[in-house]
């Protein structure tokens, strides 16, 4: 999909603000500080249309951008942040139910994972939980620019066979050559 047209239309943290028109609908989630808000400012071209911080737990709210007037993009607070209060993270799980649990107009969720680590074991959760859920998946490992070659190759095998997904990208946004084939990537099948 060739990205003409973008802007940010509303944060919530309610399902009575969800866009109601029904247009479908491509989720961003993952663990905080994976790169969620900085892989929307590169697919969309803006450098500040989705906050971005090097501190963990900046996104508290769902964020949806509409893309060409036809796809909301919805970016996620992210999960797996230690200094988290058990009501902070109550209120997310409550969160992300309200969404999740029956979104019709979701149509791909896009699972964002650090590409130098080892599955985290809420990476691995998260991925059952989107399946269990019978939406299509796809894993984007964010932060390629810090790896090698050999060590990018390696790792998605990994990736591969612990979240048993095929639909895989390593991505970077410091290089940004990519975002066509990101974008493809994002909005493929839906
Ligand atoms: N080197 C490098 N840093 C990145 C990349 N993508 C994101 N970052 C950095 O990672 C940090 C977190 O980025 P965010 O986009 O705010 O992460 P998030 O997943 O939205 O985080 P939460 O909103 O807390 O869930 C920031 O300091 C970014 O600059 C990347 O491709 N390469
Ligand atoms: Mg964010």
């Amino acid at each position: 999909m060739i990205i003409k047209d973008s802007k940010f239309i509303k944060s919530t943290t309610k399902a009575k603000d969800f866009p109601k028109e029904g247009l479908k609908e491509v989720a961003i989630v993952g663990r905080s500080n994976v790169g969620k808000s900085s892989i929307i400012n590169s697919l969309l071209n803006k450098k500040k249309i989705a906050k971005v911080s090097s501190t963990p737990g900046k996104t508290r709210t769902i964020n949806f951008f509409l893309i060409n007037n036809s796809v909301y993009l919805v970016d996620f607070p992210g999960y797996g942040y230690a200094k988290i209060s058990k009501e902070e993270r109550n209120s997310w799980k409550f969160m992300m139910d309200s969404y999740f649990l029956d979104r019709k107009e979701l149509k791909k969720v896009i699972l964002l994972i650090d590409s130098r680590h080892k599955p985290f074991e809420s990476d691995l959760l998260m991925c059952d939980w989107i399946k269990y859920m019978n939406y299509n998946l796809s894993i984007i490992a964010t932060k390629s620019d810090k790896l090698k070659y050999s060590e990018i190759k390696r790792n998605e095998k990994i990736f591969k066979d612990s979240f048993e997904v095929d639909d895989m990208l390593f991505y970077s946004v410091l290089k940004n050559s990519n975002r066509e084939k990101l974008s493809e990537f994002i909005f493929s099948g839906i």
